[in-house]
């Protein structure tokens, strides 16, 4: 028997006993897998899940079977004396330890979940009969799961990887699960190649090295045999790869789908969701420093924002194509390595996510939550996608290996909101008590339910699909061999910094591969992609410099570069470190907290111990943090605190202020300091703005006086965000 499933559930069944004795009425309740009658309103989740949500603090400790126990010290035959075979409270503790885990999940491990509900813009029976789309205004529970692909439970958040978006709505009529990523693409056609693709980016199986990413040669050996890889690795590679935060990031459905209406009319969609908040990248020395200063950056992020009421929201929606349309692209809309350009087919948004909650235990929610993208609710179909159909599979398939047995669904995270019938029955930590003799269709002991229900009369609605006259293969389609025109749109798109970082990511990745065959391979396909690229690259990783092979066809698209991204509209949520030391001029220094913190953004004060100093509360010392963990920084005035800021001490064992300086600059961040405050700033030797008796800026770099106009210079500055223009590119030798 599985014992952790068991643990599990064991603890289910008891918050079920536990409401039982509490209400009579419960019984109704958690009679029928669903739980709650509830017809989908935004709270259903909410109340099914509060039924099995246990509070501790306060109560007596209990055995798993109910008994009250002091289980600090283990049973002896005398204080000396040898443990007894009879202590049961020793046995059940320590039994329950030894099976605390679960399998981790093959990929996408590493993660943060989180509750929201999802807001329908308005009625869209004209493309879809699915409920939770038919009305404006109508809200559905959610839950989100973000996650890197190939790092481990423990891995860093910072790591360069396609970061999965999973979402799963709670609709009035089954879940609808989208488990998509964050970028587009993806890097093989077919399922049949996602073992060895993952095999190839995980950890080398002789070494287990290296943790959470593809910058090894078994990946690039890979990828420079599987062109069809390149379009998701440039996105990989680029900003997408490394979000500044997971508030950030855009959401991609990956698969065409079908949407499907009542009238049983089938358009093609590829979903996708837009981040209010703009979009955002680390830069990679950023990215690294941060997964040893702050291994769970991210998730901290997202928790914080969501504590604070700061709740991040995407505009989800549709690329819509009619049916007819199937042939009108020189891409298929089968193959997954493609994406369908913005320029060509519009984004139109039929709702927004909203997520508003933190789990209340990370084991019991985002742990055993099972995605699945065979979860569809009436209205929703699949293509002949390859990718998607072997998707089809693996996902069941693989929760059954976590979750060791076929009724993970009655989890509480994972049961629906409405009632559930069914003539499943039976395995591993069953805890429904389904009633009667039959359990089985068509019966006539129970008139011949659960009735069945075909799609013209609410049930799942079969696309009618003709598939005549094929013959049995294994192949692809024409269309899928065309490797290199979306890499090539995807780069083209690009800005200059931002095709500086992809090649930087790529140099960076590539040259990690020790084989130079590897590497010359990978050249060669990058050539096929864009020349000057190609030669960028090769000339760092010792490959010599590749003659053009294709011309680049200069197309473009919107929606795909990150800096051109529509920005944020306020700061909200920004976080600012004020610099401080003994002596700083608290008024201004408080004044810039005080300013930041009513428009919305996260202020602290940094100084050399946490505590008071000088009036300010500072909790943020030196050495606890570090400024690649800050949007930004502020140096108010204070002439004794700066002679502390600028001088070599052991509270600043490796020149931390100027440091911290020095990285916000390099880094592109915006930086502000009162003309006082300027001094840290030639310390550091930053790039200072022209001098005069206003505010001064030069990209991003303010230095003023304290007042409203150095504040508000400053809040544009934080809109903006990063200043790639400080950024270096390359010089043309290079080419
Ligand atoms: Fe997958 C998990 C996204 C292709 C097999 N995948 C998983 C998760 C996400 C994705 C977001 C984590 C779900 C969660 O948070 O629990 N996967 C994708 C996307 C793909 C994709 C966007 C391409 C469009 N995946 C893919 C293929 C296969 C798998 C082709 C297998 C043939 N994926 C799995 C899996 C996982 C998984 C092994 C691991 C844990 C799990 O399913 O629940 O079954």
């Amino acid at each position: 028997m599985k014992a952790s499933f068991i643990t599990a559930l064991t603890s289910l069944f008891m918050a079920t006993q536990m409401i039982a004795a509490a209400t009579d009425s419960s019984t109704e309740a958690t009679c029928a897998l669903g739980g709650s009658t509830n017809d989908g309103s935004v709270k259903a989740k909410d109340e099914q899940l509060a039924q099995f949500t246990i509070v501790d603090n306060g109560g007596q400790e209990t055995s798993q079977f109910g008994v009250k126990i002091n289980n600090s010290d283990s049973l002896k035959a005398g204080l000396d004396g040898p443990g007894l075979m009879e202590d049961f409270m020793m046995r059940e503790k320590i039994m329950h330890f030894d099976h605390e885990r679960i399998p981790e999940r093959a990929v996408h491990a590493r993660a943060v979940g989180l509750h929201g509900y999802f807001e329908s813009y308005g009625d869209y029976s004209n493309i879809t009969a699915a409920r939770f789309l038919r009305e404006k205004g109508k809200k559905t529970p959610m839950f989100v799961r973000i996650s890197t692909v190939l790092g481990s439970r423990g891995s860093p958040d910072t790591v360069r990887d396609v970061h999965g978006f999973a979402l799963r709505f709670y609709t009035d009529e089954g879940l609808f699960d989208l488990v998509g990523n964050n970028v587009p693409p993806f890097f093989v056609h077919d399922a049949i190649k996602f073992p060895d693709l993952i095999h190839a980016g995980k950890p080398q199986p002789d070494t287990e090295t290296p943790q959470a990413g593809t910058a090894h040669e078994t990946a690039y050996d890979f990828f420079a045999a599987f062109p069809e890889t390149l379009h998701t690795v440039l996105w990989a590679l680029s900003g997408r790869g490394i979000p500044r935060s997971l508030r950030q990031i855009e959401g991609f459905g990956v698969h065409t789908f079908r949407l499907v209406n009542e009238q049983g009319v089938s358009t093609y969609a590829k979903f996708m969701w837009k981040p209010k908040q703009g979009l955002s990248n680390l830069l990679w020395d950023e990215a690294q420093k941060i997964a040893g200063k702050d291994i769970d950056f991210h998730r901290n992020d997202i928790y914080t924002a969501i504590n604070k009421g700061d709740y991040p929201e995407w505009e989800w929606g549709v690329q819509l194509i009619p049916e007819k349309d199937f042939n009108k692209f020189d891409f298929s809309l089968l193959d997954p390595t493609k994406l369908v350009p913005e320029s060509l087919v519009p984004f139109q948004p039929l709702g927004k996510i909203v997520l508003n909650r933190n789990p209340d235990n990370y084991f019991a929610e985002t742990e055993q939550v099972t995605f699945h993208p065979g979860h569809v609710v009436r209205g929703v179909g699949f293509t002949n996608d390859p990718l998607l159909q072997g998707r089809l599979f693996s996902y069941l398939d693989t929760q059954l290996n976590r979750m060791s047995g076929p009724n993970y669904m009655q989890l509480p995270i994972n049961r629906p909101v409405n009632v559930v019938h069914n003539n499943q029955r039976d395995g591993f930590m069953q805890t429904q008590i389904h009633k009667g003799q039959v359990a089985y269709f068509p019966n006539g002991l129970q008139g011949n339910t659960p009735s069945m229900v075909d799609g013209n009369n609410g049930g799942y609605i079969e696309y009618p699909e003709k598939i005549n006259n094929v013959t049995k293969i294994r192949g692809r389609s024409s269309k899928f061999f065309d490797f290199y025109s979306q890499p090539q749109l995807y780069y083209n798109s690009l800005t200059d910094a931002e095709k500086q970082q992809l090649i930087d990511g790529l140099r960076f990745e590539i040259g990690k591969s020790n084989s130079m065959d590897v590497r010359k391979r990978m050249i060669n396909q990058l050539n096929h992609v864009d020349n000057d690229m190609a030669r960028r690259i090769a000339y760092t990783i010792g490959v010599d410099l590749p003659d053009k092979v294709a011309e680049n066809q200069n197309k473009t698209s919107v929606g795909i570069s990150i800096e051109q991204y529509p920005k944020a509209t306020s700061i909200k949520t920004r976080t600012v470190a004020i610099l401080t030391a003994p002596g700083s001029n608290n008024s201004d220094a408080q004044a810039m907290f005080d300013f930041l913190e009513k428009k919305g953004a996260y202020p602290a004060f940094v100084g050399v111990r946490q505590g008071t100093q000088d009036g300010l509360n500072i909790t943020q010392s030196y050495l606890t943090t570090s400024s690649v963990l800050w949007d930004a920084v502020y140096v108010p005035g204070g002439n004794k605190s700066l002679e502390v800021m600028t001088s070599r001490s052991s509270l600043f064992p490796y020149d931390e202020p100027k440091m911290f300086i020095l990285d916000a600059f390099r880094h592109g961040k915006p930086i502000a300091a009162s003309a006082e405050g300027a001094k840290l700033l030639e310390y550091a030797g930053v790039d200072m703005p022209p001098t005069d008796n206003s505010t001064a800026e030069l990209d991003g770099v303010i230095v003023a006086d304290t007042g409203a106009n150095a504040e508000s210079t400053f809040e544009a500055a934080l809109i903006q965000q990063r200043y790639w223009s400080r950024l270096p590119l390359d010089s043309p030798m290079m080419a």
